[in-house]
């Protein structure tokens, strides 16, 4: 061991069957994970989403540089906003923009340029990736495998939030320029996605589309 490391905390070894159990339970979890396309306006608390936002952070990231910002919205003027800007993109890309091959793939979701729920539901995360930055702010180091990493924190966000019993919605209006200025942030930063978050609408629904999962066999591969 060098003076730059420490002894290896936190991992505590189970037995076979507390790890098939604790796979089960993750499994389970996740598996009654759906995108949300109607959100209720039910409040939910600033702290559920700062400790979200906590688990997010811990993702893993090249050279630990952690090239994320997370813009967490609740203020109803900026929301609109952010509606009126995306729903503008969204017009363009259904009206014509989008490939045809690209609309039938969303057909059977359902989605149209209407997006209510970016006012309607109590947050709106904006996730940004950054070009430059480095292991502590200030910094302007150049950053690695910066849409990798902010890939995994955003896929820890989604288990954190739906964990906490939350609603989401994978956003991406594109192009998504307008999210940098409106979350006013700086050039060297990239819209990544906007993360909708609240409990579900009574009334949400799901696309059988949606539910369609490719099986174990078909998405991997043992090489034993
Ligand atoms: N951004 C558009 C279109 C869209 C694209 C994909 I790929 C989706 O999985 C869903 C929607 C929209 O949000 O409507």
């Amino acid at each position: 061991m060098t003076e730059d490391h420490l002894p290896l905390e936190g991992y505590h070894e189970l037995t076979e069957e507390q790890m098939r159990q604790r796979a089960e339970a993750v499994l389970n979890r996740l598996s009654s994970r759906r995108t949300i396309r109607d959100f209720s306006d039910e409040p939910v608390s600033k702290e559920i989403i700062e400790t979200c936002l906590k688990a997010a952070g811990t993702a893993p990231s090249g050279a630990n540089h952690q090239p994320w910002h997370f813009v967490a919205i609740s203020d109803a003027e900026i929301k609109r906003k952010i509606r009126i800007a995306a729903e503008s993109e969204e017009a363009e890309f259904y009206g014509g923009r989008a490939p045809a091959e690209w609309l039938d793939a969303l057909a059977p979701l359902g989605t149209n340029q209407s997006k209510p729920f970016l006012e309607t539901a109590p947050w709106l995360i904006a996730v940004f990736a950054q070009r430059r930055g480095g292991e502590i702010i200030g910094q302007n180091k150049k950053n690695y495998y910066v849409t990798e990493s902010v890939g995994l924190a955003t896929g820890l966000l989604i288990t954190a939030l739906h964990s906490a019993g939350l609603g989401t919605l994978t956003h991406t209006p594109a192009p998504m320029g307008f999210l940098r200025e409106i979350c006013e942030r700086p050039n060297s930063e990239k819209p990544f996605l906007l993360m909708v978050v609240g409990h579900p609408a009574e009334t949400a629904t799901v696309p059988k589309h949606a539910l369609v999962k490719k099986t174990l066999d078909e998405i991997s591969t043992f090489i034993i």
